[in-house]
């Protein structure tokens, strides 16, 4: 049995869309980050790092949710989610990395210093650098979903999942302006609508 620690109100929200995709059975620890629950000793032993999501799978904890989501994807997605092409595995592995790296801080620096912190803690700057990076990787986004339903091969993968699930956490993507993507945006919608998504949110 596999064991989710982190709440759907978190990047966990990546790992319980894919479980309830692929109807994998598991036991969803509901640690809340912004309680300090990830930072007490006992969470600190599963992940050192003081963050969620985690993952316990037997003897084996994995953190980071592209890497819990690879494992998941390989255990039980293999041929659906996770592609049986070795081409096509290393473009899913391409969006995932693109998203942590060229978006997804920028999205969360958008949350933090215009919606979540308190005015004293906010960075204007951040905002600032937010709004003008949003665009420049949306442009790759859109570029690419000319002509294309999915963001890899012709179905839906990992690679729609884990590059939608942070741009659709709060809706965040619904702060910025959106006018230059209208493909990127109909592919978002159509991904985020996806059943097992709206389970994985049932899951507060
Ligand atoms: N790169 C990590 C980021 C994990 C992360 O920063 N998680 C946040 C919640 S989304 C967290 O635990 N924040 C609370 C803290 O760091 O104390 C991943 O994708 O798993």
């Amino acid at each position: 049995m596999l064991t989710l620690y982190g709440q759907v109100m978190s990047r966990a929200q990546r790992n319980l869309w894919l479980l309830e995709e692929l109807e994998v059975p598991f036991e969803h620890v509901k640690v809340n980050q912004n309680a300090g629950e990830s930072r007490t000793e006992e969470f600190l032993a599963i992940n050192p790092n003081g963050h969620v999501p985690a993952l316990k799978d037997g003897d084996t904890i994995i953190w980071e949710t592209i890497a819990i989501n690879w494992h998941i994807a390989n255990q039980h997605g293999a041929g659906t989610l996770w592609p049986a092409d070795g081409i096509e595995q290393a473009l899913v592995m391409q969006w995932s990395l693109w998203m942590t790296t060229e978006l997804e801080e920028l999205l969360v620096d958008y949350l933090r210093h215009a919606m979540v912190y308190p005015e004293d803690k906010r960075d204007p700057a951040k905002v600032e650098a937010a709004l003008a990076g949003y665009p420049v990787a949306m442009k790759v986004l859109e570029d690419h979903l000319q002509g294309r339903d999915y963001l890899v091969g012709d179905s839906f993968t990992l690679a729609d999942l884990n590059v939608s699930s942070m741009m659709g956490l709060v809706d965040v993507y619904k702060q910025f302006d959106n006018s230059q993507f209208p493909m990127a945006i109909a592919w978002l919608e159509k991904v985020l609508g996806r059943p097992a998504r709206a389970k994985a949110l049932a899951r507060t």
